[in-house]
């Protein structure tokens, strides 16, 4: 009896390869968000972040121009960052990505998602100071008497919430996440690796002028049961960025990607329910320098390095 060996997997192609161009719009759209499309690519997934950009809840009509590779860059650099905490789902942000896409998409590993969102705050703001003002406690965490607005914490804490597939997500003490998670054991590690990723980003980012108030992970499974984030991280649509100049405890702190637009809003007599209107142009202007600044803080390089590292198209290839 002969037995055959049969290579399925040869080390070289038998061919040449050629570049395949595949278009976003030919792609299986899994999911999307408000400002972000989940693509399927069979055995992984690919993370596009648009130009659009929301305020007070709402989407408005007017994108900002490089937002979505503003916060790609971003996802990407803290991925790298802080691969050595815990792994993620990054797998490239060239090989796989239509050119179309290029700078503003990431090829992921599919997980399996936990259903909960991992927040971790350092400072107490936004529905964390609306629940302490009115408790005392944030997530079933007792907090110190006498905190003013935008304080800093004695140390971060971890404020799960549920996914809410539409509305606000609601907070969730860590016994109630350790329930819909199944396992005690995993969500105490999880909570663990998500004040970590805080921790490490917070320091960062202090260093280069910019207080990280609060953020949330999304973390998941994937076929070896390894705990994996994945999601973006650390940008500004996932996290509260407020610059260190101007900090004031005491009172609410600006943002600082979108505080041009909230002022601007604020100003415009919009009601600030759906439609979100149209944003004047010297405010876009203002935003996307905004968007850039935090990422050259941040990453500590040119925003155009991460456009010619991703093969994003630039003016100069306009048609
Ligand atoms: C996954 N979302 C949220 C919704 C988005 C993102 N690596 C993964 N594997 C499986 N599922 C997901 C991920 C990730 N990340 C994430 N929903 C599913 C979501 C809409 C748009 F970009």
């Amino acid at each position: 009896m002969r037995s055959w060996t049969v290579s399925t997997r040869s080390p070289e192609p038998l061919v040449a390869s050629r570049k395949v161009t595949v278009a976003l719009a030919d792609l299986p759209l899994l999911a999307s968000g408000k400002v972000r499309e989940l693509y399927d690519l069979s055995d992984r997934l690919l993370m596009v972040a648009s130009d659009r950009i929301s305020t007070y809840d709402a989407v408005h009509p007017t994108p900002i121009p490089d937002k979505g590779k503003v916060l790609t860059g971003l996802s990407d650099f803290w991925f790298e960052q802080t691969k050595g905490i815990v792994a993620n789902h990054l797998i490239s942000a060239t090989d796989g990505v239509p050119q179309e896409a290029r700078g503003r998409a990431l090829v992921v590993r599919k997980l399996k998602m936990l259903p909960v969102e991992c927040v971790v705050r350092g400072y107490i703001t936004g529905s964390g100071w609306k629940d302490y003002r009115a408790t005392g406690a944030v997530s079933g965490i007792e907090l110190p008497k006498g905190l003013r607005e935008s304080e800093q914490l004695p140390e971060p804490i971890f404020t799960p919430s549920t996914k809410a597939e539409v509305g606000h997500d609601e907070a969730i003490d860590f016994e109630r996440a350790a329930e819909l998670v199944g396992d005690r054991g995993l969500m105490e590690r999880v909570r663990d690796i998500s004040i970590d990723l805080y921790s490490f980003a917070a320091a960062h980012a202090r260093e280069r002028g910019v207080i990280l108030a609060d953020t949330k992970f999304e973390l998941g499974l994937d076929e070896d049961g390894e705990l994996v984030v994945g999601d973006e991280v650390l940008t500004p649509d996932s996290s509260r960025y407020w610059p260190v100049e101007g900090y004031e405890v005491g009172k609410g702190q600006p943002s600082f990607d979108k505080q041009y637009v909230r002022d601007w809003a604020s100003s415009s007599g919009w009601d600030k329910k759906p439609p979100a209107p149209e944003i004047p142009g010297d405010v876009v202007a203002g935003t996307r320098a905004r968007y850039v600044e935090a990422y050259e803080l941040i990453v500590g390089e040119p925003f155009d390095a991460w456009l010619q590292r991703t093969g994003a198209a630039t003016d100069s290839q306009a048609s």
